[in-house]
């Protein structure tokens, strides 16, 4: 059993290892900072300590300043309490004998727990306070502790937690607004399938990609037959649910490799890696029955079907981005002139 130091630096208010708890009257003289105690009431603290009258005392002064507080008697003590409850600060001995010293404590904590730490010991020539901090350890004190001075040290390690916290809290803020910049600069707002100038980004890289392994990669380039007077007839509002809808028919009915996008107002293309013409073609016809079963009613009692004219593209090795999408463009300029309604396939070059 370690001998602490008993009264090095005794005071009114110091927590010794044995002897008198500091009593009330005496703690009275604290209470301005209890102007602090309703912040106090969202912060836990555990106290671990071999010695079960420090963790008392400790405890208890914690306690009436407005901190919820747990103790422990041993660092195994301490982590299985961490375990089970959400602690802010930990206050813990280092000598802690038949068990994990603090410093052990404090390197578990920091590796699995948030919590931060305050270091109180009697044996300030065991560990320097260099030692104490680069394990992690917020602050490091030695006993006899005193009440003031805890809780000067505590205020400190909470404001710079809320602080870290705070701007840790910005930073993910400012992450997700990045984030969600990036997803609206290349997000089609009505459909939410992607924009045209992320087809271009994508098309440009599968093109590449595409040459260099020598893949297959195919276009389809489909517009939606007679939405003009699909608009003119029911509107504008209207008009946009037959593109929402066709949009989750597209999402339906391409893998995951595939990608769709909104090239134009009525217009859409979807890029098919590793895919041969032909097989573009299937899901281009897929796609194109799917939305033909769609049934929309655009008015009371009235029930319409709409349907799509796709041009099928398969490129061609080295050719330019250019060639490729004008020979879809044209293949469906053909379904459109074959009567609509349809998916046309040819390896043709305007
Ligand atoms: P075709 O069968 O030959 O493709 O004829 P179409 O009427 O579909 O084609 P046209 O290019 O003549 O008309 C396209 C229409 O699409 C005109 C335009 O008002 C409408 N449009 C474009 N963007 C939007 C949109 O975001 N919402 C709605 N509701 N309509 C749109
Ligand atoms: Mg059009
Ligand atoms: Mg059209």
């Amino acid at each position: 059993m370690p001998v602490l130091p008993m009264t090095d630096r005794p005071g009114p208010m110091a927590i010794q290892r044995r002897g008198r708890r500091t009593p009330p009257a005496e703690l009275a003289i604290l209470d301005m900072d209890k102007v602090e105690s309703e912040k106090a009431g969202t912060v836990q603290i555990l106290v671990v300590d071999d010695e079960k009258p420090i963790c008392d005392i400790i405890q208890e002064a914690l306690q009436h300043f407005g901190y919820h507080c747990l103790s422990a008697l041993s660092g195994e003590e301490a982590l299985k309490i961490l375990e089970k409850h959400k602690v802010d600060i930990v206050i813990t001995d280092i000598k802690m004998p038949g068990g994990m010293n603090g410093i052990e404590l404090t390197t578990l904590i920091k590796a699995n727990h948030g919590a931060d730490v305050i270091v109180m010991t009697g044996f300030a020539e065991d560990f320097t306070y260099e030692q104490i901090i680069e394990k992690g350890a917020s602050d490091f004190m030695l006993k006899p502790v005193g009440i003031k001075e805890l809780l000067i040290r505590l205020k400190r390690v909470l404001r710079e937690r809320a602080m870290l916290s705070e701007r840790n809290r910005a930073e993910a803020l400012l992450r997700e607004s990045e984030r969600r910049y990036q997803e609206l600069s290349i997000t089609d707002n009505l459909t939410k399938l992607y924009n045209s100038r992320q087809f271009y980004n994508q098309i440009t890289a599968e093109i590449e990609r595409t040459n260099r392994y020598n893949h297959n990669l195919t276009l389809l380039m489909m517009d939606i037959d007679n939405f003009k007077q699909y608009n003119d007839a029911y509107g504008h509002l209207e008009g946009d649910n037959v593109l929402l809808r066709f949009a989750d028919v597209i999402r339906n009915c391409l893998r995951r490799t595939d990608s769709a996008y909104r090239y134009g107002g009525e217009e859409f293309v979807v890029i098919l890696p590793d895919t041969d013409g032909e097989q573009g073609m299937v899901t281009a016809e897929r796609i194109r029955q799917e939305f033909k079963k769609e049934v929309f009613t655009p008015k009371p009692g009235k029930t319409v079907r709409v349907t799509v004219s796709t041009g099928v593209s398969q490129f061609n090795h080295n050719e330019d981005l250019v060639t490729f999408i004008r020979r879809a463009d044209l293949n469906m300029y053909r379904a459109k002139e074959k009567g609509k309604d349809q998916v046309v396939f040819s390896h043709e070059t305007p």
